[in-house]
């Protein structure tokens, strides 16, 4: 092996975005407590990393992602006291919890943030990013990743300050090297309190030079994770991810290659992108399976002795992958599978969304009313005012709007399907009674077991964690298929990405290890696929 075995090669991450997963008290809102009664539904999962969206003090603005406190707990998750239970307990579990570090911004109701604001001598000042300028002119053109400019007027001062989300996320000032050792303080108050790691929001904007206009991966970028790590992650064994949208091979491998000591992985997004024109994700396309397909070996092949890939289809800011890629209707649960065998099957450490494992869908969208994200009610406004047809504009937002991933985790097929006895903060799926966990456990063939299966696969078998790739028949418009190599092992991994009854021919003849139908064929000279039919053989050559 080239690299030092970690214990997080062969982990699965849950992602949880608390505010959907359980309500503990009935108020409506998940919460740490709420959490803490589901641990063994993920024990019997079998995942080893919680990945907590933020669960810290915020005004919510943007969910969560606008933090008021990061030393803590938001009253609608509960208590410090509850978080630090929930630390301890998952050990009994076999689980760790590694936090979402959001330090690119901070919400405007900081403390930080409500002194910079009060004057230009004040002490905070320099932890934001201030320009000046004519209160009708912003300083330059940078957007808002939320829309608008990313520039925001503050009378008192009669400067703009920077926000590359909602105006109430101000951009931290990463160059004030006072900023950064509290930023290492608070990191090194959550790792005491004995945390797995950090999901990093956004850390590839740090190192920005506003007035250059550039935004993702600075010319400091790396120097300062360089620095995070000396300060807090060193020799502590953890598990960093940092979310990259602009990450590319080089630059991932910049971020997890061992030798550089920074993270161990990045969230790239490249396969998210592909089914939209350009850079905006409203601007619908068709996904292209060969693009898919090159797009995964590029991942898989580049990072192969060097660095580590994340592997996701799913997290709090998508669609449901089975409403995007699969077919949630007729063919929800073999698509489901196909997709998780399909993700799993490659080299790197998978992550699972909350409800990902029981087949969770989009919902539908009435009109505008229906949508709660910031993202979405913003990116409405813009393309109206633009002149777009509402028509088309709600066919972007049903098909990627960030709520269809938020809605209530379904536990089962009573009121509001489990998740709460009060009134839910957000609509819950009407599929509820179909789709939910109950059903899930009782049937033996759900998408939960498939998962399931998935997850203890990888903990047995280094191929899965280690085997080298190799992409097959890539000219296929139909079949993903793909071998790993490990030692003298062979696997195949192949599956039907649509809904037609396809063929295929290889050699020699496969032991199935886990397929989505029954009877799969073995004989891999005269191969045939169902719809979404997927399997991983043991291949006998
Ligand atoms: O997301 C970063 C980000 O760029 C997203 O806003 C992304 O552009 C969008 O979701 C794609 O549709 C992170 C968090 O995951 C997200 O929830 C936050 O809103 C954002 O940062 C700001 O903290
Ligand atoms: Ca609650």
């Amino acid at each position: 092996m080239s690299k030092k075995q970690k214990w997080w090669h062969n982990a699965v991450v849950y992602q949880i975005y608390p505010r959907s997963f359980y309500d503990s008290n009935n108020d409506g809102i998940g919460d740490i407590n709420g959490i803490r009664k589901k641990l063994p539904y993920l024990e019997k999962l079998g995942i080893s990393v919680i990945w907590l969206s933020p669960v810290y003090c915020s005004p919510n603005d943007d969910n969560g992602y606008d933090i008021s406190d990061y030393y803590d707990i938001s009253p609608d998750f509960g208590t410090l006291n509850n978080m630090k239970a929930l630390i301890n307990e998952v050990k009994a579990h076999n689980i760790k919890i590694i936090m979402d570090l959001v330090v690119n911004h901070t919400s405007d109701e900081h403390k930080w943030f409500i002194e910079a604001k009060s004057s230009k001598d004040n002490k905070y000042r320099d932890y934001y990013i201030w320009r000046s300028g004519d209160k009708n002119t912003p300083p330059n053109d940078l957007k808002s990743c939320f829309g608008g400019s990313a520039w925001e007027y503050d009378v008192t001062t009669d400067e703009f300050y920077l926000h590359f989300f909602s105006k109430k996320q101000p951009d931290l000032n990463w160059k004030n090297p006072q900023m950064r050792q509290d930023i290492w303080d608070m990191m090194n108050y959550w790792i005491d309190l004995g945390i797995g790691g950090f999901r990093m929001d956004v850390i590839d904007l740090i190192g920005k030079e506003v007035d250059l206009k550039i935004k993702e991966n600075g010319p400091k970028l790396h120097e300062y994770i360089q620095e995070m790590y000396e300060n807090t992650l060193k020799d502590k064994d953890l598990l960093t991810v940092g979310e990259c949208w602009g990450a590319n091979p080089d630059i991932a491998k910049l971020f997890s290659a061992e030798n550089r000591h920074e993270l161990s992985m990045v969230f790239q997004f490249e396969h998210i992108m592909l089914d939209q024109n350009g850079e905006d994700k409203w601007n619908l396309k068709p996904l292209d399976l060969l693009e898919l397909k090159r797009v995964f070996t590029k991942w898989q092949t580049e990072l192969k002795n060097e660095g580590w890939n994340s592997l996701f289809w799913d997290n709090h800011d998508l669609p449901r992958i089975v409403s995007r890629w699969g077919n949630d209707k007729k063919y929800r649960v073999e698509s489901a599978k196909m997709l998780a065998i399909l993700l799993h099957g490659m080299k790197g450490t998978p992550y699972i969304y909350q409800g990902e494992e029981i087949g969770m869908t989009n919902i539908d969208f009435n009109g505008i009313e229906d949508f709660a994200d910031i993202e979405a009610i913003n990116a409405y406004k813009e393309r109206i005012s633009l002149g777009y047809n509402e028509k088309d504009v709600l066919k972007s937002l049903r098909a990627k709007a960030r709520d269809n991933a938020r809605t209530p985790m379904q536990w089962n097929d009573e009121a509001n399907a489990g998740f709460t006895k009060g009134k839910p903060w957000y609509r819950v799926n009407p599929n509820y009674t179909q789709i939910n966990v109950k059903q899930a456990l009782a049937d033996k063939n759900s998408i939960f077991y498939c998962y399931q299966k998935l997850i203890q696969m990888r903990k047995e078998n280094p191929i899965m964690v280690y085997g080298d790739y190799e992409l097959l028949l890539p000219e296929d418009k139909n079949i993903y298929a793909y071998k790993r190599t490990y030692q003298d092992k062979t696997w195949l991994i192949i599956c039907n990405f649509y809904e037609h009854n396809v063929e295929f021919s290889l050699n020699g003849t496969g032991k199935i290890l886990i397929s989505n139908y029954e009877n799969s064929c073995t004989d891999l000279t005269k191969g045939k696929l169902r719809p979404y039919e997927a399997i991983i053989y043991e291949w006998i050559q």
